[in-house]
């Protein structure tokens, strides 16, 4: 880290004492920048990173609804519009208990380099609320959505930021979402994207983050010769990104062998694949988040209650769950057991211990920001055809995403080679991610 680097941290560590995650992502980002900061003195000239740590705007509102017993319930909601100099602001909407400002910030400012990388014009930006609807009825979660966007309509547009689905938020959510902002703008428009196939959804997006890890994991493999083909996985989570990289691994050849939840992990020997895929989606619209459910399910399968599955010896290591879900242990226990990548489809996976063990292994590790970018691209393509009032086939959608992933591979890799760390994912994405939305804020002056 260089001098100017640490003022800025510093200054940040003082002037958001309480936001952990939220600094333990600028500090990744910002100690990787090192190289590009010293090489070029327009950075610092033009106060880039004072500027780029900054949101543009924050939001924060009430959202009082009723529950199905007839009382008021009051939740939090936000969103945080960090960056658009590339594009309008573009980023999921979680509804987790733990979200806080400091969860919605560290995510945010990692979707600002996660959709430069992408390499379609799209800004940063992230909302969400303490809202779990896990245990809610349907009723429950639509008034939820609805008294969510009546405050939310008057901050977003098609043009201005576009939310989606994160942790909480699915298809159905979206679905709440947009006819809430329809009747209130009077208007459609492709204002959120994840939507269902009938209004404006594309095609592949619910498969798309999954689907890109796993096309990310292929490139990485194969700079050391090797592929997913045989390979041993391991999976944490059972949500969205778990399923749809557990369908694309299987498609490359590869077994999952383990998944987990919020309850533990499970060991399946024979692979989760065929009908024990389609069963995770079952687990996800129960509401019920437990894995043990699977192992009660299909035979022949262990249930190691309150482990992750870091303590299975695989090849690959796909982290699909949430935040800071691998730490410096599991990161040492992975290796130890032979695996050789580690794939992030969570945002900030890995906790700072962890991606630096990892880096100083030269292990093939990939942050979240690069690897699960395919979500956000798949939503960008969704704005192209909302847009073009034209939709793709299934076909095309999934060769413009597995493009995107191959591009954002090389990115990385060329960034970290430029800037004399071969190799180094981590650099490589913070570096290739930052230039373009610094290089658009120079260009545009001090806005
Ligand atoms: O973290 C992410 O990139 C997402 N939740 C997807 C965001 C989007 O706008 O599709």
């Amino acid at each position: 880290m260089n001098a100017y680097i640490s003022s800025v941290m510093n200054d940040l560590k003082t002037r958001c004492a309480w936001e952990k995650e939220f600094l333990q992502a600028a500090e990744e980002v910002l100690d990787s920048l090192t190289p590009i900061i010293d090489r070029e003195p327009k950075y610092k000239a033009n106060k880039i990173l004072e500027r780029i740590v900054e949101p543009e705007r924050v939001v924060m509102f009430r959202v009082p609804w009723i529950d199905d017993k007839g009382e008021f319930q009051i939740n939090r909601g936000y969103r945080v519009q960090y960056n658009s100099a590339i594009g309008p602001y573009k980023g999921g909407i979680r509804f987790h208990p733990n979200v806080t400002l400091s969860t919605l910030k560290f995510l945010g400012f990692e979707q600002i380099f996660k959709n430069s990388l992408t390499g379609l014009p799209m800004g940063g930006g992230k909302g969400g609320a303490d809202f779990n609807p896990n245990g809610k009825s349907n009723n429950e979660v639509m008034r939820f959505c609805q008294s969510f966007m009546t405050e939310l309509f008057r901050h977003i547009g098609p043009d201005t930021d576009v939310p989606a689905g994160d942790i909480g938020v699915g298809g159905r959510e979206v679905a709440y979402m947009f006819g809430q902002y329809k009747r209130l703008a009077n208007e459609f428009t492709g204002v959120l994207t994840g939507k269902g196939l009938n209004f404006g959804g594309s095609l592949i997006r619910p498969e798309a983050t999954g689907f890109g890890v796993v096309y990310f994991a292929e490139e990485m493999l194969k700079t050391r010769g090797d592929s997913l083909k045989g390979k041993k996985v391991a999976v944490s989570g059972f949500g969205n990104v778990a399923w749809g990289a557990a369908i694309k691994a299987n498609d490359l050849g590869a077994k999952v062998v383990a998944i987990s939840g919020p309850d533990g992990s499970v060991f399946d020997k024979d692979g989760v694949s065929g009908e024990k895929i389609e069963f995770m989606l079952e687990m996800r619209s129960s509401g019920r988040d437990k894995v043990q459910d699977y192992a009660d399910k299909f035979k022949g399968v262990e249930f190691h209650a309150g482990k992750r599955p870091w303590i299975f010896p695989v090849d690959v290591a796909l982290p699909c769950a949430i935040q800071n879900e691998l730490n410096g242990d599991d990161a040492q226990l992975l290796l130890k057991n032979g695996c050789q990548c580690v794939v992030e489809g969570s945002n900030m996976s890995s906790t700072l211990d962890a991606v630096r063990y990892f880096v100083e292994k030269k292990t093939l590790y990939a942050p979240g920001k690069a690897s699960n970018a395919g979500g956000v691209a798949t939503s960008g393509l969704e704005m192209s055809q909302n847009s073009m009032r034209l939709g793709w086939t299934r076909e095309e959608v999934d060769a413009r995403l597995h493009q995107i992933m191959v591009n954002i591979h090389n990115s990385c890799v060329k960034a970290a080679k430029e800037y004399g760390d071969e190799g180094n994912y981590v650099m490589g994405a913070n570096i290739a991610g930052f230039k373009k939305v610094a290089d658009a804020m120079i260009d545009q002056g001090l806005v």
